[in-house]
């Protein structure tokens, strides 16, 4: 009886370990996933997200005008351009502004820096 009664709890202890083993592999996959994604999100930065937090919000607007004003400040040099111009001034925050409030539009990529009579609508 006290024998059956410990291999009893053997096996209940072998079928909580696998149980735990399952959920625990299931939680390690996900948490493979997760890293992936965040792998894939490194590789596109989001456009104009010059305090590289992520998104594009006013905070970059705000951040690329600290720039500007030689404030101690840790942005994305690649995405403070907003105005395609090959410069970086008050232009590009206030072009960043214009873009959150859907007042102007992205450029097609082809267009960027041609001369075009429709060039004035993405500005
Ligand atoms: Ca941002
Ligand atoms: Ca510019």
């Amino acid at each position: 009886m006290k024998l059956k009664g410990k291999i009893s709890a053997i096996a209940l202890a072998a079928v909580i370990a696998v149980i735990g083993a399952s959920v625990f592999s299931a939680y390690a996959q996900g948490g493979q996933g997760a890293a992936t994604a965040a792998t894939s999100d490194e590789a596109a930065p989001v456009k104009h997200d010059v305090n590289k937090d992520g998104e594009f919000s006013v905070k970059d607007a705000s951040a690329l005008q600290k720039y500007i004003a030689d404030y101690d400040v840790e942005v994305d040099e690649a995405q403070l351009d907003a105005n395609y111009d090959n410069q970086v001034n008050i232009k590009d925050s206030t072009r960043m502004q214009k873009l959150l409030a859907g007042l102007v539009v992205e450029p097609d990529p082809d267009e960027i820096g041609k001369e075009s009579e429709d060039i004035g609508k993405w500005f």
